[in-house]
């Protein structure tokens, strides 16, 4: 019942969660904003410049609040070996600073530090207990109005989808599935949302996710039996 056994915890690279703050985001575009060429990152008063040489980046033009067309939105992808990372940033403002608003890392291989959980479900589906395990640790989730549970489906795939508000109005999700049926329930994808972001992905009135702008990323973990 006690003790760290399992895994090593800490410093993985595992689906999330991406820990800690951003920073501010600057990227140079080339000249048709098709494609992003550098990307600097700086926190305080220290920037570094960011190796994207294996990362893919989509980007949408639009008009930012100084009524100028621009680059809104970069979309960044980088593929790791068990895992596939997308982070979402938006410049709205149009100061050339983009802001993380969303990210969600995709598991596509299982490997022995995967988070898991063991829900309890009431009759009418809600869950009632919810057992996690994360970097080596298990501990039973407090239910309460900051976390909420959605059970859905896509694509004949069962997935639990939980929601957690964060102390600054960020929001932590954690989707989850269990293909083989021993009620452990693999965390397939999870990620953060920005609270300046929240409209766009989370519903305001449940605390619940959207999931129509989730569940393409979800594709990536077809190949895993959780
Ligand atoms: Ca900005
Ligand atoms: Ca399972």
């Amino acid at each position: 019942m006690s003790g760290h056994h399992g895994p090593q915890h800490g410093g993985g690279k595992g689906p999330g969660p991406f820990g800690g703050s951003q920073g501010t985001v600057e990227f140079t575009f080339s000249d048709d904003n098709t494609t992003v060429e550098t990307m600097t990152v700086s926190r305080g008063t220290r920037t570094r410049d960011v190796d994207i040489g294996d990362d893919t980046f989509e980007t949408t033009v639009g008009t930012n609040a100084l009524g100028v067309q621009a680059v809104v939105s970069v979309e960044r992808t980088q593929a790791a070996a068990s895992a596939t990372r997308t982070q979402v940033f938006t410049d709205a403002d149009g100061d050339g600073e983009y802001a993380a608003a969303f990210s969600i890392g995709v598991l596509t291989a299982v490997t022995d530090r995967v988070q898991t959980h063991v829900y309890t479900f009431a009759a009418d589906g809600s869950v009632t207990a919810d057992v996690e395990t994360r970097g080596g640790r298990t501990h039973s989730e407090t239910l309460d109005d900051s976390v909420s549970y959605q059970t859905i489906t896509i694509d004949g795939e069962t997935y639990v989808v939980k929601t957690a508000q964060l102390g600054n109005d960020d929001v932590r999700f954690d989707i989850s599935r269990d293909d083989n049926g021993d009620g452990v329930w693999t965390t397939v994808a999870c990620g953060q949302v920005d609270a300046a972001a929240a409209a766009t992905y989370v519903d305001a009135a449940t605390g619940d996710l959207k999931l129509s702008g989730v569940a393409d990323y979800l594709d990536a973990s077809a190949a895993v039996v959780g």
